[in-house]
């Protein structure tokens, strides 16, 4: 008989990680297959202390996604809390611990995903000028019109701290 409580195996983004794609869908993987539990509806998501509205929870198996109503907002920390008895396993055997994990989005601009804003971001999408082609080249078309060109370095440009000395 199963008497152990469903723990959490992993998640996606890993705990504490940086530069998260803002469309990123928020998936917390269980040791075993999970049901919804008494609180599963208070399960939320905190854009630093302020709590994401309409954000749609749903369990498939072992897996528990989150999802937010609209992207996520750039350069933001972002803080998941699945409470105490939020699911449940097979035999009703309750979460027993609330559980919480913080990830913080990339920064507007950050296109290389280094979780700065720097020359090298503008460098990256100078090195995929043209049509769009796959997701690299789609990535580096900021203003989204198909074509990877000055313009788009323009956009990224304005998103540089100003450089300090030298
Ligand atoms: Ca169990
Ligand atoms: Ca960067
Ligand atoms: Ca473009």
């Amino acid at each position: 008989m199963d008497t152990t409580p469903p723990s959490v195996l992993s998640t996606d983004p890993i705990k504490d990680s940086a530069a998260i794609a803002v469309n990123k869908e928020i998936i917390i993987t269980f040791k075993e297959y999970v049901e919804t539990g008494p609180n599963f509806r208070n399960i939320s998501l905190k854009a630093g202390q302020v709590p994401v509205n309409g954000i749609t929870s749903k369990i498939s198996a072992d897996k528990l996604k989150i999802v937010p109503p609209v992207d996520l907002a750039y350069g933001t920390c972002y803080t998941v809390t699945i409470p105490k008895s939020a699911v449940k396993d097979a035999s009703c055997n309750y979460f027993e611990n609330t559980y919480t994990f913080s990830f913080t989005t990339v920064k507007l601009g950050d296109l290389n995903g280094d979780d700065q804003v720097d020359i090298l971001d503008p460098l990256w999408i100078s090195s995929r000028l043209g049509p769009v082609v796959d997701p690299a080249s789609r990535k580096a078309d900021v203003n989204g019109d198909n074509v990877v060109n000055i313009l788009d370095l323009l956009e990224v440009a304005q998103y540089l701290n100003p450089s300090t000395g030298s």
